[in-house]
């Protein structure tokens, strides 16, 4: 096979590049190694930034999301059993939104089945080559046959378990928690209009959601625990306890655990992002702890930057923006990685008592201040975004 843009890995990255490149009248093909209905129930991330959803919208993929999504004007920061709200619509004038990662997903793929433009599930890249010359080849199995696409560029967008991460050979930076977190997703509506993050003696809580009927909750825990030793009960238990406050109208509505799960937390940034002509996206270049909810918005951002360059490199032949994809990228990925990372030390518990009054002077000051409150809802709610090329 051949194309312009091989693109690996049908997750919120490759997809989103696929349609912008899509929109620039540039061919790709999008190698997937599971299957449609795998990648459209997976639950992943379910909080899009401001500048995400203006993206989306900008480039037609908002229709669904502008119908069913739930806006949020502000979250609130629970310590002391005391809640604390965060206004990020009257900080920063930015709201965020939502919607389940896998909800974006379906679009992304109704999207691009719509184009007509190849996208070939269960097909796994096996391995990469010729990337330091101007015919890279991916090398991908599909209904049993070894086959091989070779393109004018290749786009890691495989995640963090993917192939073309090694294949890229570059440096990366890595710092792992202390932690992880349990996560559960449940029949029950949301105990509260907003997101709760708790800091709490005995481990950091999450209270969160995807629709007004299914809530998204997190507890801390070691990173080597056993989910066996969790049993629903012991569950809810835990989040009503870390999530109580002293006012006695709240109450954490229980239902049916649907899926649950732990998730580690680690940052991870690869540096450079690009190797002659594989460039890296997403989680394949780079990892943040969940507590900033930034994983995916970083991958959006990433495509934007990547399907400007490409857009330049076939419209003009120039490469300076290619050439300059890395920087261009990691001037972001650091603020959030950094932003994420201090949120996680912030608001999970350690050990340490002296730490311990560290986080909590650190909450009484954001929650008391509001240039601090007004940094982290500009954070929070997302830097704006580079515009892609042909942005209406
Ligand atoms: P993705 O991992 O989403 O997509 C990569 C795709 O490549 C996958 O479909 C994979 O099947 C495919 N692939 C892999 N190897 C391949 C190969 N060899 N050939 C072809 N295809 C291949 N973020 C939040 O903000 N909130 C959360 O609650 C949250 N929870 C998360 C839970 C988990 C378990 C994980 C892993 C991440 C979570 N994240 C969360 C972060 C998440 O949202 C990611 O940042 C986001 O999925 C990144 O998107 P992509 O870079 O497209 O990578
Ligand atoms: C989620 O809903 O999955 C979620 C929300 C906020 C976070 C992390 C995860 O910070």
């Amino acid at each position: 096979m051949r194309t312009q843009v091989a693109i690996v890995g049908a997750g919120p990255a490759g997809l989103l590049l696929a349609h912008l490149l899509h929109r620039q009248g540039i061919d790709s093909v999008v190698l997937e190694r599971q299957t449609r209905g795998h990648i459209e129930r997976r639950i992943r991330a379910g909080v899009l930034e401001h500048g995400t959803v203006e993206l989306l919208r900008a480039v037609g993929l908002a229709g669904r999301l502008d119908r069913e999504r739930m806006v949020h004007d502000g979250l609130e920061l629970l310590f002391d059993r005391t809640g604390h709200r965060i206004d990020l619509t009257g900080l920063v004038g930015r709201q965020i939104t939502i919607y389940g990662q896998h909800e974006l997903v379906k679009d992304l793929v109704a999207a691009r089945l719509a184009t007509g433009a190849p996208l070939l599930f269960s097909a796994p890249a096996l391995d990469l080559s010729d990337l330091d010359t101007g015919q890279p080849v991916v090398r991908f199995r599909q209904d049993g046959r070894e086959r091989e696409l070779r393109a004018d560029v290749i786009a890691g967008c495989d995640g963090f378990h993917g192939v073309t991460r090694p294949a890229a050979g570059a440096g990366t930076y890595t710092h792992d928690y202390p932690h992880a977190w349990l996560g559960i997703l449940a029949a029950a509506p949301p105990s509260s209009p907003e997101l709760i993050y708790a800091y709490h003696p005995d481990g950091f809580a999450l209270h969160s959601m995807r629709t007004p009927e299914i809530t998204r909750l997190y507890l801390q825990v070691a990173p080597d625990e056993d989910l066996e030793l969790w049993p629903d009960e012991r569950i809810w238990a835990e989040l009503a306890r870390r999530l109580h406050r002293d006012e006695p109208a709240w109450s954490l509505t229980t239902g049916e655990v649907l899926e649950k799960g732990i998730t580690a937390h680690r940052s991870v940034v690869t540096e450079p992002m690009q190797r002659g002509r594989l460039y890296l996206a997403g989680d394949a270049a780079h990892i943040v702890p969940a507590t900033g909810a930034k994983g995916l918005n970083l991958a959006v951002a990433d495509v934007v930057v990547l399907a400007t360059a490409l857009s330049e490199w076939y419209a003009t032949g120039a490469t300076r923006l290619l050439d300059g994809y890395t920087d261009a990228c990691l001037s972001r990925v650091w603020r959030v990685q950094q932003f994420s990372a201090w949120m996680t030390t912030m608001l999970h518990r350690s050990p340490d008592p002296f730490t311990q009054r560290l986080q909590l002077s650190q909450l009484r000051y954001l929650t008391s201040s509001t240039a601090a409150a007004t940094s982290f809802a500009e954070n929070y709610a997302g830097l704006p975004l580079p515009r892609p090329t042909g942005w209406s």
